[in-house]
């Protein structure tokens, strides 16, 4: 038996010091303590898209599937609307879901389709060797970026709120225990769920004395408050320079959610039709 119980056949190819470490040791504790709490392991569905990020799928053994570059949030999508009894969680990378896959990630949003998605955000395309990434600070020097970014980040706190999601939150890959508790809270909750972990990339930026030193994590903060949820997003841009950048739980709030609105949808025209209702949602899945 392996010591965490999830670890696979596959050998881990990351650098040594890599941050995804961190989350994929948090991932791992997050599925042991919901299995604990009743959410057995085979319960849980995880998928990824393509990058050092997406390889966690290799390396934590619960169902799985890897995906392609930017279709996290549709293959999330997919799984929990045929599978409705199933923890759905996607991880992936900031290039593959910030950059390719960012509609995907605001109509997830949007919609409030009842699953997770952990973003680990190096801030760099990190398997393609260092390219500037959407959430690459101004300045940023890498293969394509020589003489360094002239773009602005993104921030996807600050967006997410903003495209509807229901529940926003933000790791760092060192605080690995605080990170397993956000993946569970986000888990637990019923909508679209986005935890973007900070998560240094060793090899083509490595920020942890920069996030060492100014991460915080929120304390007193009201997460049903959409406008302090903003304020908060907005302490720090994703630039070079930072005064404070909190971690924690920002927003959540309960709303209906996509897979339970398409099944209520279904039901409704069964009976229209006085279809017998089982038989007509398996054949209009
Ligand atoms: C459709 C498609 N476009 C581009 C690529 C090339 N590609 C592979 S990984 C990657 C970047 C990954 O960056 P990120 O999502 O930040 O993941 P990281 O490696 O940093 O974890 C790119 C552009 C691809 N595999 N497929
Ligand atoms: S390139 Fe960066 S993100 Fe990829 S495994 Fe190495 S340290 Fe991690
Ligand atoms: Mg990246």
């Amino acid at each position: 038996m392996s010591e965490t119980g999830l670890d696979t056949y596959a050998e881990n190819t990351w650098c040594k010091g890599c941050g995804n470490f961190g989350i994929l040791s948090a991932a791992n504790a997050a599925f042991k303590t919901l299995a604990a709490e009743g959410r057995p392991l085979e319960t849980i569905a995880i998928a990824s898209g393509i990058g050092c990020s997406s390889k966690i799928v290799d390396y934590i053994d619960v169902n799985s599937f890897y995906s392609i570059h930017g279709r996290v949030p549709p293959t999330l999508t997919g799984i929990k609307l045929a599978n409705r009894g199933l923890s759905v969680i996607g991880f992936t990378g900031d290039g593959d879901a910030y950059g390719e896959g960012l509609a995907h990630v605001i109509m997830s949003a949007k919609r409030n389709i009842d699953v997770t998605v952990v973003i680990h955000n190096n801030r760099v395309y990190g398997l393609t060797t260092g390219q500037f990434t959407p959430t690459s600070p101004r300045g940023f020097r890498g293969k394509s970026t020589p003489r360094g970014s002239v773009e602005h980040p993104l921030n996807p706190l600050d967006l997410m709120l903003a495209a509807g999601a229901t529940f926003v939150a933000r790791g760092f890959s060192v605080k690995a225990d605080h990170l397993a508790d956000l993946i569970v809270q986000g888990v637990k909750h019923k909508g679209f769920a986005l935890i973007d972990v900070l998560q240094p990339c060793f090899t083509f930026f490595n920020t942890y004395k920069f996030y060492n030193e100014k991460v915080y994590e929120l304390e007193g903060h009201d997460v049903s408050d959409l406008e302090a949820a903003r304020a908060r997003a907005r302490e720090w841009d994703y630039g070079a320079e930072a005064e404070r950048i909190p971690i924690g739980l920002f927003y959540r709030v309960e709303r209906p959610t996509y897979d339970e609105e398409v099944l209520r949808g279904l039901v409704l025209a069964a009976r229209r039709e006085r279809a017998d209702i089982g038989a007509f949602i398996r054949s209009h899945m």
